[in-house]
């Protein structure tokens, strides 16, 4: 049977999506145009961040024939749905701010993430010239360091310089609290990015998110960055309860230490986990919120 294609079906184009709205995507070529595709047949979600292999439909126009293979993929979901954020990233960079407040809950469950697709993850506390209410966020965000997670202090209106070194050979994502500033460093940092920031009251008022879709900037030849929607939660509902442990990083040595082997790390005599949060050398918050965690599973 002859093919009922219009087009010729010529050799397919590689290329990676910088946006992704459902069911429609941006994806960048080698020759710079970002070309408007849809994806062919039923296959599963397509990610900002994803390599594709595409087939010329029309001037400017594609479909998406293949998703390769990835490196990582970020998503987050609950019982009911899952949220796809990135793919291919190669570091997380959690934007948090003195103002609104953020939930440590949240970048407890970001590192989780992080973790389970062994992607950097790094902290990053915006909007410091707001000098007063940011000492006592640093002094919350202390525990991090102690966990040996990198945590840069940064304003976006004022100096983005301190983050430019640690973007270098990375495809990294902002993710965080809506309000956090993630456009507005994606703005300082490519001013061509032009992307919509809003000021708090008005995000909080109408309880809509500024930024709907993530979206792949360049910022050098070797150096990518996406800006994503804020969120609220960050479900981790697709790790199960025995790789839940592998995503809080000091737990690590722990691990495999109990008395028993399928020690849940609750009451049981011979947790490991819980003598070394008895000991100091775990901390009690993080420890707590992993077991919040591991209740909404059970
Ligand atoms: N004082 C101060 N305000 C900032 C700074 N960075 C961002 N803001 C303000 O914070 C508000 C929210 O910034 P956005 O960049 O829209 O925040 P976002 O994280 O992208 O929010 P979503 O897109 O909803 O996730 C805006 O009013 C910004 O002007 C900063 O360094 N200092
Ligand atoms: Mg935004
Ligand atoms: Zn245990």
């Amino acid at each position: 049977m002859s093919s009922t294609r219009r087009f010729p079906a010529s050799l397919p184009i590689p290329g990676q999506i910088v946006a992704a709205f459902g069911r429609h995507f941006l994806v960048k070529t080698a020759s710079d145009a970002a070309l408007s595709c849809v994806m062919r047949g039923k296959k599963g979600g397509a990610a900002c961040g994803d390599r594709v292999e595409i087939q010329l439909t029309a001037a400017g126009q594609g479909v998406i024939e293949t998703i390769l293979p990835r490196s990582a993929i970020l998503y987050r979901s609950d019982v009911y749905r899952e949220k796809l954020i990135a793919a291919n990233v190669t570091q997380m960079v959690i934007v948090v701010a003195a103002v609104p407040s953020f939930s440590e809950e949240l970048i407890n469950s970001c590192l989780a993430a992080a973790e389970n697709q062994r992607i950097k993850a790094l902290i990053l506390l915006n909007k410091t010239d707001l000098t007063e209410p940011t000492r006592a966020a640093v002094a919350s965000l202390a525990l991090y360091r102690e966990l040996g997670y990198l945590l840069l202090e940064i304003s976006a209106k004022t100096d983005v310089a301190p983050l430019l070194p640690h973007l270098q050979g990375h495809l990294s994502v902002l993710v965080g609290q809506s309000g956090m500033g993630k456009s507005t460093l994606i703005n300082a940092l490519i001013p061509a990015a032009e992307r919509a920031t809003a000021g708090i009251s008005v995000a909080l008022y109408t309880g809509r998110h500024t930024t709907t879709h993530a979206r792949l900037y360049h910022l050098d030849e070797n150096s990518r960055i996406i800006d994503s929607p804020g969120v609220q939660e960050f479900g981790l509902h697709y790790i199960d309860g025995e790789d839940l442990a592998w995503g809080f990083s000091e737990f690590h040595p722990y691990i495999g230490q109990c008395r028993f082997n399928d020690c849940r790390h609750g009451a049981e005599p011979g947790c490991a986990l819980a003598q070394a949060v008895g000991e100091g050398k775990i901390s009690r918050r993080r420890f707590d919120f992993y077991h919040k965690l591991a209740a909404c599973r059970a």
